[in-house]
């Protein structure tokens, strides 16, 4: 076992076509829930309100042309601007540029006949641009990005159409990109549904009383469709790689009491191993089949939905990993903090973000080891960040040392992991050029190693700058993190 990390190791960083693009009605795209998505700052420096999606607010926010308080909607840009972006990536010697294609470019109709030819030369040549860079892409097929058509057409992923509609969209991707793509993920942060259902599924909750099927219903399709994708990929190119993806919500005991170790057993399945045993297990774990039944929940599959779901596992394992959480079998009398979807128990050992997200470097190399153990599956870390404010001076420099920090130590254990004997190909940080936050739509919840002068109402020069992240992200790339 060789020390740190294997030669050919992906680094990189990751970003999503809704929080970047911006020109959300150009060249024929439709409309997506980001889209319609209002500015909702943080209320105090830690709890983040989630915004309930229904159909009023999705009519009011298209009845409403000013996009000022809609920032996805402009994003920074990155329709027009994305040569010099990447650019600015390759800058930094990324090996791996993560990006994801816009479902609603591709098939503004949802059910439209052919693809639109503009959306696509609009993503050969973001394509192009990056392989050109001698950068490897890695394309994310749906990112937080449900088109609104398919809501108001079909009612989402409920309804048993999106699969087939979601392969038609898979095969003109594997297709056209064939011998330039090979690393793919077919949702992102796959396990976000749970909680953001109406966000990532497109299932409207209007009270009905079996939301909760209808939300794994809904997750069953998204299963049977990336497993039937996985196939066709491996069909069309056996070098495809493909990936399934959660946020691992790390989740330790409050206490050593065992009512504690099972509240934790419990929240690390339903938030997190669940979707991992489906996607990379291949099966359906007794526990999850357990918690439907004493839910009263009934899942419809189609006949073959298991097998197909068991001979079509991921390639590799995705996660992105920000914060960690505890459980505890006495939460009603713990203070809470923000987890962006819920609101978690604080833990007393974590310092957090501006945000209230808890910083845990040690967890990835826990989780990594978890994850690991369970599946062997090669695992690529699809993002980790932390989100902050950042001050551009007036000579143009933004001193960041918050975020070098985060990253250094969140890397250190990565290599340790490593080292551990995890098989981890890559990792893509998240947000390398600062883009619009996708749970809070604000601008000044910045990621990036490049800052863009746009605040939250859209105001700025747009004009980007290296912060001092970026040259010690280069650095690091350069020496393969040698230097941890
Ligand atoms: P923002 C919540 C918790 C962990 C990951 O999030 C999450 C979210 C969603 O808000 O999502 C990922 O921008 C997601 C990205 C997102 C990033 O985390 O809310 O895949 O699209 O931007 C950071 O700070």
């Amino acid at each position: 076992m060789e020390n740190g990390f294997p030669k050919d190791f992906l680094w990189g960083g990751a970003l999503a076509a809704c929080q970047a693009e911006g020109a959300y009605n150009v060249d024929g795209k439709s409309l997506t829930i980001p889209d319609v998505m209002r500015f909702n700052p943080k209320l105090d420096r830690t709890i983040t309100k989630q915004l309930k999606i229904t159909q009023e607010s999705i009519d009011a926010a298209k009845a409403e042309l000013d996009d000022t308080y809609y920032p996805k909607r402009r994003g920074i840009d990155f329709y027009h601007t994305y040569k010099q972006d990447i650019a600015l990536m390759a800058e930094m010697g990324f090996k791996v540029f993560r990006y994801s294609v816009a479902w609603a470019r591709v098939f503004p109709g949802g059910d439209d006949a052919e693809p639109n030819e503009l959306a696509l030369r609009f993503y050969d040549d973001v394509i192009d641009t990056i392989i050109s860079h001698g950068m490897v892409p890695l394309i994310t097929i749906s990112h937080f990005d449900m088109p609104i058509v398919l809501i108001e057409k079909f009612g989402g992923w409920y309804n048993r159409k999106l699969v087939d509609l979601y392969l038609k969209y898979c095969d003109v991707l594997f297709n056209r990109y064939k011998g330039k793509v090979q690393y793919w993920v077919t949702f992102n942060e796959i396990n976000m549904s749970a909680k953001a259902g109406p966000k990532t599924l497109g299932i409207l909750d209007t009270g009905q009383e079996n939301y909760e099927e209808m939300i794994f219903q809904g997750l069953h399709h998204q299963f049977v469709a990336a497993a039937r994708a996985t196939e066709l990929a491996h069909a069309i190119d056996p070098e495809n790689k493909i990936g399934c993806m959660v946020a691992y919500f790390t989740t330790y005991a409050h206490t050593c009491k065992p009512e504690d170790a099972l509240e934790m057993q419990n929240e690390d399945r339903m938030r997190n191993m669940f979707y991992l045993d489906v996607q990379a297990g291949g099966h359906y774990p007794y526990y999850a089949n357990t918690y439907f039944k004493r839910r009263g929940i009934t899942i419809t599959m189609a006949a073959d939905d298991l097998a197909i779901i068991a001979a079509h596992t991921a390639d590799y394992v995705g996660m992105s990993y920000y914060m960690s959480m505890i459980a505890s079998s006495d939460a009603e009398n713990l203070e809470l903090t923000s987890g962006n979807v819920t609101n978690v128990l604080k833990n007393p050992y974590l310092e957090g973000s501006e945000w209230g997200w808890q910083i845990d470097p040690v967890g990835l190399r826990y989780t990594l080891n978890h994850v690991f153990d369970r599946y062997q599956k090669p695992i690529f870390i699809l993002e980790n960040s932390i989100g902050a404010i950042d001050t551009l001076n007036e000579d143009g420099t933004v001193h960041d040392p918050y975020r070098i920090a985060y990253l250094e130590s969140h890397i250190r254990e990565m290599k340790r992991a490593v080292e551990d004997g995890v098989d981890v190909i890559g990792y893509t940080m998240w947000g390398p050029i600062d883009i619009v936050s996708s749970g809070t739509s604000e601008m000044s919840k910045r990621y990036g190693f490049i800052y863009v002068d746009q605040d939250d109402y859209g105001a700025g020069t747009k004009r980007r700058y290296r912060k001092d992240s970026f040259y010690w992200y280069k650095d690091l790339i350069a020496t393969n993190g040698e230097k941890l």
